[in-house]
């Protein structure tokens, strides 16, 4: 029985497609508008809510980018052109509405269409929900390619899974974290496109059968699979004004019509419905990155699901353009790997070569290596994937089989470049021996790839020197960087329409596709009068970021303090604890009257905590607790306030970026891959204090040390500290940062919680402590003092904001994807065909 559904038996004319360009001018958008409010949704001038005109506003957007999209669709079949999927566990979208509008170009006509019927566009924009299906750096990362691809025009589609739940939504009660269910889909996604035609089947459990063909050769197949049906659903990704719309393709999961049957069958009904339920739950929601969630099923189920629909998705392309000739399937197809997530597709596309396409397995295997390609995201060994043998064993026992032939096959090629080394062996196997075996994905991803990235500079070669040091000495070819990016259309054009205004008419508008021309600023940083200029819509988004946080946070920002900004997922290495400590510290030299802190300053620390990760959210809690103190002083509060921002997300930072002055990015050194929130912020003006980890590095490079506040042990230095770390030593001889831990541990933050805060200063003290936060503080707190300084000489920071805005071009996303293509994708770009 066939997955796919005939929506006709009846072939249409092809005038049904024949339709005239649609308008782009204001009139036009707005009659389409009216019409899809008053007579689609049916909302008249009784309707209060936001949400339908948001909704009508996007389905008049949406019929835009459909005619784009079929002709951009056309033109990739018909230039036979290659193409690359890039393959991802979390595309961190946002919202879209704006996106479409601005990458459209219709985003004058738009607001002043809808400012004509009486409506403000900022609330609309404000209706849509964010599409929250990452985690963080490396979901917003998928989404930033995305839209780079398409606005060079690269023939490049996103595959992905359409969870049902996003991110959890962040609540804090009583200064804690609580986590609710985010169910982003309730009413509706204007952007997507149900596709049940191109539904695929995903086979789980069963075994391994052999058999022989009509002329004898033996064959394996993979039987008795309890299956269930990935439906897609596609999400246009405009290009910047080039007509070209590229396509996400993100997968459901639903039960088959005949698993239920089956068991209806043998007269368990009741059981029958729960497995529908079962294969229903694939998508069900994202993970949240959580080490206590290693191991688990349902996620390995996940991978399965988004490996074996997108590869057969990609082979059902390849079979209707090209027949089952795969001789040309390697030039023509390249899979990127974000992170190990998706890596079992290694192994599914070895399964659907040589077990459904009868390809041997040498050629196959060629095809594989020259088609997948990797990207590292983490540097924590801790963080590196691996799975027990046992649940490949039960839920996928023939992949698991494959992953032990290419093992054994490249093993024995370990043999023969290190004849004797078992040690080696051992150490570079597929599998990790032991009580519980596990596969090691990271290593799977190497030994299936024929490119392996990292991030940043440093990264890639920490890489090289550390974590995948034998996999260089093999294979050194397939190593090298790629320094991330961030679209500067959503940060920078998007978010901050007042600096797009005097950069357009500063330096002209082509800086958007062509972030390199921001260099044309560096001169203006002499200019007063732009000077000036510059520092009223930094003030002008300083305002917004403050009414946001009154209205979310109940607390006053001045618009004259330094605005002082953390904002990233929780975690020990990313150190939200030393921006705390220096927080304490400021509080306690305000409290003895010396008020020589330079500026006055407004912190702002934001970002989610894994739900398992105890000392991650015993940080929020305290970050509460001290804002709390910090807040209700008003001797204090005329030189200090802080606040924790609730529920971080991609919506939020387009607030964020832009009104801040002083980027955090003080990493541990060496723990960092890359960062991403730093170029966002750097775009916008703002002036990093950071060490020297991650992109970091190149930041300050491209903007020079007289414009970064740099503090910290290197990642050198930090290995070097290994064994040796004396904390306590630190804090007897370190006067502040003793003050600080005395009141930390008097109790003076948890004055009706006793104690709850003595596994954070048990931590600090620690000579394990692997973050070296005490190790770094002194030289934090000098590197603030040092910025505080410049922010008070007015002229000093506003040169220092505009160059670091003008020397951030290489963050472009734009420049990693044409790095991406260059090295390792190889494809031209392809314009669509000209409207029909
Ligand atoms: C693992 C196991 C089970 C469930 C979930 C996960 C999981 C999910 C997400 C593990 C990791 C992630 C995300 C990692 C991530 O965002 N890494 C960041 O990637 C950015 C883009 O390259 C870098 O800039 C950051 O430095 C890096 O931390």
């Amino acid at each position: 029985m066939s997955p796919f559904k005939d929506l006709s038996q009846s072939t249409p004319k092809e005038t049904l497609f024949n339709l005239a360009p649609l308008p782009m001018d204001k009139d036009g958008i707005a009659l389409d508008f009216q019409r899809y409010y008053a007579h689609t949704l049916g909302r008249d001038r009784d309707c209060k809510s936001a949400y339908y005109p948001y909704k009508a506003l996007a389905i008049t957007l949406r019929d835009r980018l459909m005619e784009r999209w079929k002709r951009t669709r056309l033109a990739h079949d018909e230039a036979n052109c290659k193409r690359t999927y890039y393959l991802s566990l979390e595309f961190l979208m946002g919202r879209s509405l704006s996106n479409a509008l601005l990458n459209l170009g219709v985003d004058d006509a738009a607001r002043k269409a809808l400012y004509e019927l009486g409506l403000m566009y900022e609330e609309l924009e404000a209706a849509e929900m964010d599409a929250g299906l990452g985690n963080g750096g490396l979901g917003r990362l998928a989404a930033c390619f995305l839209d780079s691809c398409a606005t060079l025009q690269l023939p490049v589609k996103g595959y992905g899974l359409r969870y049902e739940y996003g991110m959890f939504r962040q609540l804090i009660e009583n200064g804690r974290q609580v986590e609710e269910p985010d169910h982003w889909l309730r009413d509706g996604n204007p952007w997507e496109l149900e596709r049940p035609e191109y539904t695929q089947r995903i086979p789980f459990f069963g075994h391994v059968d052999v058999y022989k063909d009509e002329s004898d050769r033996e064959h394996r197949r993979w039987v008795g699979t309890h299956d269930v049906l990935a439906v897609p659903y596609d999400i246009p990704i405009p290009g910047y004004k080039n007509d070209t719309i590229n396509t996400l393709r993100l997968w459901s999961a639903a039960a088959t019509d005949e698993f239920d049957l089956g068991e209806f069958n043998a007269g368990s009904y009741p059981e029958s419905v729960a497995a529908k339920n079962d294969a229903e739950h694939i998508t069900m929601v994202l993970y949240p990155n959580d080490a206590s969630e290693n191991g688990k099923e349902l996620r390995l189920r996940q991978q399965f699901f988004l490996a074996c629909a997108s590869i057969k998705d990609v082979m059902r392309e390849w079979i209707r353009l090209h027949g089952r000739d795969f001789t040309e399937f390697a030039d023509k197809n390249c899979f990127q790997l974000n992170d190990t997530h998706p890596a079992v597709s290694v192994p599914e596309l070895m399964r659907q070569l040589v077990d459904e396409q009868h390809l041997d397995w040498d050629v196959a295997w060629g095809i594989t290596t020259r088609t997948m390609a990797y990207t590292n995201h983490t540097l924590l060994p801790e963080a590196l994937e691996r799975w027990p043998v046992r649940l490949f064993q039960q839920l996928l026992p023939r992949v698991l089989e494959i992953i032990y032939e290419i093992n054994a096959r490249f093993l024995s090629q370990v043999a023969a470049r290190w004849p004797g080394d078992m040690e080696r062996q051992r150490r570079m196997s597929l599998i990790e021996e032991g009580y519980d075996p596990q596969v090691r994905m990271a290593y799977l991803a190497i030994v299936g790839s024929f490119s392996v990235n990292g991030v940043a500079a440093l990264h890639s070669e920490l890489l090289k020197q550390g974590l995948f040091r034998d996999w260089y000495e093999l294979w050194p070819q397939k190593f090298n960087n790629k320094t991330n990016g961030v679209t500067p259309r959503r940060w920078l054009a998007m978010c901050n329409p007042g600096l797009r205004e005097l950069l357009d008419e500063t330096i002209g508008k082509q800086w958007v596709h062509d972030l390199a021309r921001l260099e044309a600023l560096a001169p203006k940083a002499d200019d007063a009068a732009f000077r000036e200029r510059w520092d009223s819509i930094k003030r002008a988004n300083k305002e917004r970021l403050a009414k946001l946080v009154a209205g979310t946070c109940q607390v006053e920002f001045p618009l004259e303090f330094m605005f002082d900004v953390q904002v990233k997922r929780i975690h020990e290495y990313k150190r939200q604890l030393l921006n705390v400590l220096h927080v304490i510290h400021l509080y306690t030299r305000i409290k003895r009257g010396d008020l020589d802190i330079g500026a006055p300053r407004c912190v702002l620390i934001g970002g989610k905590a894994a739900p398992g990760y105890e000392m991650a959210k015993l940080i929020i809690k305290l970050i509460n607790n001290v804002a709390k103190v910090v807040n209700a002083d008003p001797e204090v509060s005329e030189w200090l306030r802080m606040v924790f921002i609730p529920d971080y997300r991609v919506s939020v930072m387009e607030v964020l970026a832009p009104g801040t002055d002083l980027s955090e990015q003080i990493s541990t050194a060496g723990k960092e891959a890359s960062g991403t929130g730093n170029m966002k912020f750097m775009m916008n003006g703002a002036v990093t204090i950071g060490t020297l980890d991650g992109a970091n590095i190149e930041i300050r490079d491209q903007v020079g040390d007289e414009n970064f506040f740099l503090f910290g042990h290197t990642a050198e230095e930090v290995q070097r500290l290994r064994g040796h770390y004396d904390p306590n030593g630190i804090i007897a001889r370190d006067s502040a940062l003793a003050e600080v831990i005395g009141l930390l541990e008097s109790g003076h933050f948890s004055q009706f919680e006793q104690g709850i805060f003595d596994p954070i200063v048990h931590g600090i003290r620690s000579p394990h402590d692997p973050w070296l936060t005490a190790a770094d503080f002194d030289s934090y707190r000098c590197a603030q003092l040092l910025a505080a300084e410049a922010y008070r000489d007015r002229e000093r920071w506003l040169r220092m904001s505009i160059l670091n805005s003008a020397h951030s071009g290489f963050f472009s996303s734009d420049r990693t994807i044409a790095e991406y293509n260059n090295d390792i994708w190889r494809m031209e770009p392809v314009p669509p065909a000209t409207a029909a």
